[in-house]
């Protein structure tokens, strides 16, 4: 089957859909063989069929400032495949949001999901609303408007959204208010909610938490840890906070944070109260991390630049996509980093990965390392069906485990003749197969 005609096919039908044409060339190219040797996917059109959304919604979210005047904001909600379990994905805030950045975020979702062994479909939404210097009114009122317009298509059996980039507990209570208000029901349709109301203990770190135990699967197929690595973080967000926590605890060093205004590093390691500093920064909504050198005399501003020309064992980035490019990658190398581990979704290149993979560096991709987020809310799901909360400790083992067997599932696809493992390639075909083979046993729908 030529897989080229299908890309080629969807290059014309979404011109200008960047981001998403990038996430499903990378998995067309990584399953190519083993759709050769299915030639069931090709007679049910699985290939066809899944780098389409089921559905997408897009919707206007008129909302009322502080000083009485009226913005209009875009809000999206795409569902992109629900074979094996209901539309789960998290909700972006963020002005850069668009409906390419949603669908790549959406079809990476629906492989996420399946590593995780969980029942879940991959669906992602959002809005390009900039909660950057919004008071909590505003954003109370924002999140309220645009619930007016996502309760139609959403619900616990049916759709689950989260939080991601600008949307964390504070934005999930506020769109949870506004769904249990209009549908008169207390359920577990949004994930990541407070632990006092249903949220699972856990689920805040578990993006960072999932992302470090997966790297320490890759370090320990070279017979190393974490103990004594410095460590290139990128991103202050919820990821890189949880990141940031559990290598500390694995006796590792993180000396970078990054912001869209530029990086910090601080040689002497992020741990203690200035890791507690970085929910403060996160939480003034005011889009920078300069301040961190102003707080912490041992650390240095660099303006405009990223983290990875910094010297370091690790790098895990935890900010955005595209965020990691050819460039960026060969520093790395050269500065004898020997695992990148991807806390983010997508934020290396094409070219980086590429130049990371050829140069030996054990290569995590988001799809597989920052899967534990998602696995978290699956784990809240469960904990509100049966209407239970499991211990910390509980939790934390679950999560553990479920990054564990996804290390195992991409060893077992991605295992290269030399031994060595194809991180990016493993992930996609344990996947691509799980939800191709549900697709294949419910016909054509
Ligand atoms: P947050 O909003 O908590 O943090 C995002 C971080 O990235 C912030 O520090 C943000 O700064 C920074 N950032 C945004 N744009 C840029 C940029 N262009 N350059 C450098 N830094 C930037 O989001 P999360 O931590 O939740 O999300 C981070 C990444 O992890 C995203 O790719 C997300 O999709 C992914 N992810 C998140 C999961 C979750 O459970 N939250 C689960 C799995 C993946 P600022 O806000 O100041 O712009
Ligand atoms: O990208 C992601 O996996 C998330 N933002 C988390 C999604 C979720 O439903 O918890």
């Amino acid at each position: 089957m030529d897989l080229n005609n299908i890309m080629n096919d969807l290059v014309k039908k979404h011109p200008g859909e960047d981001e998403y044409l990038q996430a499903v060339r990378e998995v067309l190219e990584s399953i190519e063989s083993v759709v050769n040797q299915n030639p069931q996917l090709e007679t049910a059109g699985i290939i066809e069929r899944i780098v389409e959304p089921d559905r997408v919604l897009t919707f206007k979210i008129p909302w009322v400032d502080d000083s009485g005047e009226v913005h209009v904001n875009l809000g999206y909600r795409v569902q992109f495949n629900n074979a094996i379990g209901p539309y789960k994905g998290g909700l972006r805030f963020h002005p850069s949001v668009n409906l390419s950045i949603l669908k790549f975020l959406g079809f990476e979702q629906i492989f996420k999901n399946a590593l995780t062994t969980l029942p879940m479909g991959g669906g992602k939404g959002g809005s390009d609303f900039n909660p950057k210097g919004k008071s909590d009114t505003e954003i109370m009122r924002f999140c309220q408007a645009f619930m007016l317009e996502l309760v139609k298509i959403i619900g616990p059996e049916t759709d689950v959204p989260a939080g991601d980039i600008g949307v964390g507990g504070k934005e999930i209570g506020y769109l949870y208010g506004m769904y249990k208000k209009l549908q008169r029901e207390h359920t577990g349709v949004l994930t990541g909610k407070g632990t006092g109301w249903g949220g699972s203990l856990i689920r805040p770190e578990a993006t960072g938490f999932g992302t470090v135990y997966f790297a320490q699967e890759m370090l320990k197929t070279k017979g190393e840890t974490f103990e004594g690595k410095t460590v290139a973080v990128s991103g202050f967000g919820n990821v890189a906070w949880g990141a940031t926590i559990k290598v500390n605890e694995l006796g590792g060093k993180v000396v970078t944070l990054s912001g869209p205004d530029g990086f910090v590093h601080d040689p002497d390691g992020i741990s203690g109260e200035k890791i507690e500093y970085m929910l403060e920064l996160r939480a003034s909504n005011q889009d920078i991390v300069a301040p961190y050198a102003d707080e912490f005399e041992s650390a240095t501003f660099y303006p405009n630049k990223r983290p990875w020309q910094v010297e370091v064992d690790v790098a895990l980035p935890c900010a955005t996509q595209n965020e990691l490019d050819g460039n960026d990658a060969k520093t790395l190398v050269d500065n004898g980093c020997i695992c990148v581990a991807e806390g983010a979704n997508m934020p290396s290149t094409p070219e980086g990965i590429e130049v990371l993979q050829k140069s030996g560096v054990l290569f995590g991709p988001g799809k597989a390392v920052n899967a534990g987020g998602v696995a978290t809310s699956g784990l809240e799901m469960t904990q509100n069906s049966m209407k239970l909360a499991w211990t910390r400790e509980e939790v934390d083992a679950k999560l553990h485990h479920i990054m564990v067997s996804i290390h195992d599932a991409c060893v077992k696809h991605g295992m290269k003749d030399d031994g060595s493992v194809d991180y990016v390639k493993g992930a996609n075909v344990a996947g691509f197969l799980k939800v191709a083979n549900a697709m294949l046993d419910q016909g054509i729908i």
